[in-house]
């Protein structure tokens, strides 16, 4: 049963309340012994998968291009085409705040493409106003749009969702309060960082992102992409079994089993965006990007280093890394709210359910 509700405050989109308050300062310890080191230990594994990685990877198609905006939550941004041809798609990113290192900014991007019998084909990609054809630009453009600006809104009120889990001792979802906080605060305080500080970079681990740390925090301000339940909606219009389609029915599960176990509906989209949707992005991530591409979208082409660190960055950063020993897969938890949600989505996708996590862990 839920505890009596000490504080009513809204969950709001805030990334950068991670500081360690004393009433979290649990979750920092738990997070120190259980999660982090499993960053040491993978990025041995990181190197030497990413070394053997070198010779089996290809420079990305127009169907991986497709393939990761449609099962990523890139698909909300799809559209169809706005002069109404049939099969013909569009995804438009105005107005971004994203800067990258050696000075570059993503204003704005813009793809059209087609879907019909002979497979799918990029019709045109803008950047910045500029075209561009380079199937390793796009792939690289899109993928640094969709981690640094998309994927991170599914962390955003994951803090504030955690605070509230905490402060009313909320013990149904005591699960969904790990992890989180001291992840966000060494993401965006830490020296060893995935994202640039001021144009610095972490130099021991030795992979390379390349997002400017201060961007992130700016473009997660904008969360006009993800206007409520209107993009909820319009999802379903995907079709049942597509990525968006699958979401959409995972929210309506997750709503009806926060209604048998008596959890606040106003925590519905927190704790959506903080267990389903982070999970299964990142899982959709990793699937769709097995490819040599530079993590810059600027560069030209791709060489050895680079295919390298982006390699490194896949392994470590973007597939799931989580502690054996102590999970938190939903399937994981012997907790019969955990277990009533896994079973629903496992009635949507048995794999889906297997990946998500009762918060975001890495
Ligand atoms: C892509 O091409 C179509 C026609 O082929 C054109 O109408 C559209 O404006 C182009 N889009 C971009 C972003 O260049
Ligand atoms: C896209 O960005 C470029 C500059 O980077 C700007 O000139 C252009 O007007 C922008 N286009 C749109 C549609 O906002
Ligand atoms: C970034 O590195 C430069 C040169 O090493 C240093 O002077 C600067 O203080 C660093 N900036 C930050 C924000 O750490
Ligand atoms: C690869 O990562 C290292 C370490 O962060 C970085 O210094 C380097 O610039 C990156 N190289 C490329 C080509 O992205
Ligand atoms: C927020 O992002 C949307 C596109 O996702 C854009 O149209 C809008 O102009 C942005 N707003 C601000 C204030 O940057
Ligand atoms: C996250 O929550 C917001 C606000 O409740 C919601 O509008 C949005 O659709 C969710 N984001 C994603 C990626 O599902
Ligand atoms: C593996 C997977 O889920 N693939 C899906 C990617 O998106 C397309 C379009 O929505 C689906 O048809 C695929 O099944």
């Amino acid at each position: 049963m839920m505890s009596s509700t000490k504080t009513s405050s809204p969950i709001l989109p805030r990334i950068d309340d991670c500081e360690c308050t004393p009433s979290v300062q649990h979750i920092f310890r738990r997070h120190y012994l259980l999660q982090s080191p499993m960053y040491y230990i993978r990025w041995i594994y990181a190197i030497l998968y990413s070394l053997y990685l070198l010779f089996v990877l290809r420079t990305p198609k127009d169907r991986d291009i497709v393939g990761y905006i449609e099962n990523t939550t890139m698909a909300m941004l799809i559209r169809p085409a706005t002069d109404g041809k049939s099969g013909e798609y569009e995804v438009t990113v105005c107005d971004c705040k994203l800067r990258a290192s050696r000075g570059y900014k993503l204003n704005n991007m813009s793809l059209r493409y087609k879907t019909g019998k002979n497979g799918v084909q990029v019709l045109n990609f803008t950047r910045n106003g500029v075209d561009v054809t380079n199937r390793c630009e796009i792939f690289s453009t899109i993928y640094f749009y969709h981690i640094y600006s998309m994927h991170t809104k599914s962390h955003l009120f994951s803090n504030s969702l955690v605070r509230h889990i905490v402060d009313n001792d909320v013990h149904t979802l005591q699960e969904s309060s790990y992890t989180s906080i001291p992840l966000h605060y060494e993401l965006l305080h830490s020296s060893l960082s995935v994202l640039e500080w001021g144009g610095n970079m972490s130099r021991y681990l030795g992979y390379g992102g390349v997002c400017i740390r201060e961007s992130v925090v700016k473009e997660s301000r904008n969360m006009s992409a993800l206007e409520g339940h209107q993009a909820v909606r319009r999802w379903n219009s995907h079709g049942k079994d597509s990525f968006a389609g699958k979401l959409f029915r995972s929210r309506l599960a997750l709503q009806s089993v926060m209604e048998r176990h008596d959890i606040a509906p106003k925590l519905l989209d927190a704790l959506f965006n903080h267990t389903i949707v982070h999970s299964v992005d990142h899982h959709g991530i990793s699937e769709w990007s097995y490819l040599r591409f530079s993590l810059h979208p600027w560069d030209k082409n791709c060489n050895t280093y680079q295919a390298f660190n982006t390699s490194v960055f896949r392994v470590l950063i973007t597939q799931p890394n989580l502690n054996p020993l102590a999970p938190n897969t939903l399937r994981s938890i012997n907790k019969p709210f955990y277990q009533d949600l896994y079973r629903e989505l496992k009635n949507i996708d048995p794999k889906m359910a297997d990946v998500v996590t009762a918060s975001v862990m890495y």
